[in-house]
């Protein structure tokens, strides 16, 4: 019989939990052939990113895995052979006393969130014992061999590749979002939190020498967009505006599939939280990353973290250029001179990001990484 896996997500916010945990889900069916069951509390949530799905449903079959409504009063169900519990979202009592219950073990694991820390490595992977007797093993993704590696489906690079050299592919894709393409412009995509350097940055993309085309899916960057426009009503999916060298133009939010699609379209990419970040990384494309905010500033140690592996191999210019920019968006610095720094750099950065890519390609990716944990745990 195939392996059942239960994968638990509570959304905290915005789309990151829910946004790995489907990917995962998707990917353990799809490449592994496994029975996978996605519990998620907030159907809501999901219903974004797989615009298919049902909110009503309480089960529902999505691309192959069960997606099962969380309820807080929960009813018992079997457990399955492994258990991802999602970034430490506590698992229902009955449902882990029904796992300690169970004849057959079950493999508890933790699936923690990504960063590049040197620390993640010796952690990743170890048992914890709990009270009442289970292990519940840490799960780390991360960028190097020793962690658990980044989500990647087995044709993305391919899929990617494919696309990207393919014009037409691009066109069609960027006319079915009621993208006119600006002769010679350059094509960034916008999907960040609110942002007080946003101001700064599109001063600057205004008064570039070269044009540029601005996407922004609908969200939480919008407000920030609208004031610097200095418009009083709020922007709605189609507006266009265009101000100097810079058109803008609001998108609707798409379903996981076609941001990826929207990220290989572009030539530089900003992007936020965890899985947006990653994906922007398989597009082999400069990137830009506002991280997700954390007490006592934590957050910021993450980002270093980043920037130390990612810039490590190259020029000294390149690497204080593209930091100079991550570090302003994330509040610490002059955006519009570090974009100018950036913009001088651009081959090399350019060149950069495919390296990167092919790099992260070639290590285990996350899913295949947790199933050999699991038969090797077996
Ligand atoms: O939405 P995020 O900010 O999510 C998270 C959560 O806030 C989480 O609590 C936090 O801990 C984590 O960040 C670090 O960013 P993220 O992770 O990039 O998730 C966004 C998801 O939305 C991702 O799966 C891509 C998807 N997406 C679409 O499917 N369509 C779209 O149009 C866009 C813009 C995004």
């Amino acid at each position: 019989m195939r392996p059942s896996w239960d994968i638990f997500c509570s959304v905290v916010d915005n789309y990151g939990d829910i946004g790995v945990t489907w990917r995962l889900a998707r990917q353990l069916v799809a490449e592994h052939g496994l029975a996978v069951r996605l519990w998620v509390d907030d159907l809501g949530a999901f219903v974004r990113l797989c615009p298919q799905a049902s909110e009503e449903s309480e089960r529902q079959l999505q691309q192959g895995v069960e997606v099962c409504r969380w309820r807080r009063d929960w009813q018992p169900v079997e457990p399955a052979d492994v258990v991802v519990e999602a970034f430490a979202c506590t698992l229902p009592q009955g449902y882990v006393e029904a796992m300690a219950a169970r004849p057959r073990k079950v493999l508890w694991l933790n699936l923690e969130y990504l960063s590049a820390e040197v620390w993640v490595e010796g952690c990743h992977g170890l048992p914890s014992l709990q009270s009442n007797g289970l292990q519940k093993f840490f799960f780390f993704p991360g960028f190097t061999a020793g962690s658990g590696g980044l989500l990647r489906e087995r044709d993305l690079l391919f899929s990617r590749q494919s696309f990207q050299a393919d014009p037409q592919a691009r066109a069609g894709f960027l006319a079915s979002l009621g993208v006119r393409r600006l002769e010679g412009a350059r094509l960034i995509s916008l999907f960040a939190y609110e942002n007080s350097s946003l101001a700064g940055w599109l001063d600057a993309l205004a008064a570039d020498a070269c044009r540029t085309q601005l996407l922004v899916p609908e969200g939480r960057i919008l407000g920030d967009l609208q004031a610097w426009l200095g418009e009083s009503a709020a922007l709605a999916v189609g507006d266009r505006r265009q101000r100097g060298q810079l058109q803008v133009q609001v998108l609707p939010f798409v379903s996981q599939d076609r941001y990826d699609q929207l990220l290989w379209s572009c030539d530089f990419n900003a992007v936020r939280g965890e899985d947006s970040f990653v994906r922007a990384q398989w597009a082999a494309r400069p990137l830009l990353w506002h991280i997700y905010r954390q007490e006592e500033a934590v957050h910021l140690d993450k980002l270093e973290a980043f920037l130390t592996l990612y810039t490590r191999d190259l020029s000294s210019a390149a690497a204080a250029a593209l930091s100079g920019l991550w570090r302003a968006w994330n509040g610490e610095g002059d955006v519009a001179a570090s974009w100018r720094a950036v913009l001088r750099e651009w081959p090399e950065l350019a060149a950069h990001a495919e390296r990167w890519c092919l790099e992260q390609g070639a290590q285990t990716d996350l899913a295949a990484a947790l199933v050999q944990f699991y038969l090797n745990w077996l």
